[in-house]
């Protein structure tokens, strides 16, 4: 039988034989969507760094900026559809009694592939919230997105997200800590692992005896501390796993 060489043996075996498998995907899952990441040279919007404009301050500085650039993002994703990777990974949960899909993207790709555990860390940019009353807002209407809806308590809406210095949805979290800690083989995929605590669970699922591998277009913070960093784009390298996994031995 061929062997896959880009996969360490000791990798799918390990993965043959896991009990439980937690993923964390970021940004550079939904790159070849067309979806723009937040760093590097794909990440700049008007000039503006990501950290200038996901925050709370930056918001109530200057909403309408704030507003365009979601709605700008909003724009980007209904036309943006799941890409290999994505598929894989759906299939990958197919494969797991115990598996979760951890993800900082607000983009709902995931969803759209067919994953069912999913943990969405960081909201989703589907909806919105008041940023008084905290009333969720599902859906809105065509005519309130120009600019800067407001809600029926006269507060400004902001995306339902997680921006910094914000803290992340409790039970999101405390799923994702947990899917960390009990899992044998934890995947990193397309983060560059600096936005904390999401950047710690490879961290924690190592500490707790997992298997931790990463899948970046580069080399991360984390990439000397996992058991295996493999380099590609998700969506080649994903989708080669999952027929790795089902060659026989
Ligand atoms: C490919 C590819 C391809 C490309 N295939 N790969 C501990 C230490 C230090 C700081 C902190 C800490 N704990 C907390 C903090 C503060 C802060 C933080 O982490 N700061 C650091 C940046 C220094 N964290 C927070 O504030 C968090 N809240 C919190 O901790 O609350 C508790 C608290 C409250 C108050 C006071 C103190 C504590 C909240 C973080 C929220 C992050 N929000 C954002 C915006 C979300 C909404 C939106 O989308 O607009 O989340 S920022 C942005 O970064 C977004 C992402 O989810 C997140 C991570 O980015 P990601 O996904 O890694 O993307 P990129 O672009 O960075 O990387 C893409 C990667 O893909 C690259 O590596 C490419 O190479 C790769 N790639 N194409 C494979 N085809
Ligand atoms: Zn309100």
């Amino acid at each position: 039988m061929m062997q896959n060489s880009m996969f360490p043996n000791e990798f799918l075996e390990k993965l043959r034989s896991a009990s439980s498998v937690a993923v964390l995907t970021g940004a550079g899952i939904s790159a070849e969507s067309g979806v723009p990441t937040f760093r590097g040279h794909n990440g700049l919007w008007k000039k503006f760094r990501p950290e200038e404009l996901a925050t709370v301050d930056a918001f109530l500085r200057n909403p309408e900026l704030v507003w365009a650039w979601y709605q700008h993002r909003r724009e980007i994703l209904s036309k943006a559809r799941p890409n290999p990777g994505h598929l894989a990974l759906q299939g990958l949960e197919k494969r797991f009694e115990d598996f979760t899909l951890i993800t900082q993207n607000i983009d709902g790709l995931h969803q759209k592939a067919g994953s069912r555990r999913i943990v969405e860390l960081h909201g989703n940019i589907r909806r919105n919230r008041c940023l008084d009353c905290g009333k969720i807002y599902e859906t809105l209407d065509s005519s309130q997105e120009a600019t800067v809806p407001t809600c029926e308590c006269g507060g400004s809406l902001r995306p339902d997200v997680v921006w910094f210095g914000e803290s992340l949805p409790a039970q999101a979290l405390e799923d994702a800590l947990n899917a960390a800690i009990r899992c044998d083989i934890f995947l990193s995929v397309g983060t560059s692992a600096v936005v904390h605590p999401a950047a710690s669970l490879s961290t924690i699922a190592r500490q707790h005896g997992a298997f931790v591998v990463e899948i970046n277009l580069e080399p991360t913070v984390i990439s000397d501390q996992v058991d295996v960093s493999i380099q590609g784009r998700a969506g080649e390298i994903l989708p080669r796993l999952m027929e790795a996994l089902e060659e026989e031995r």
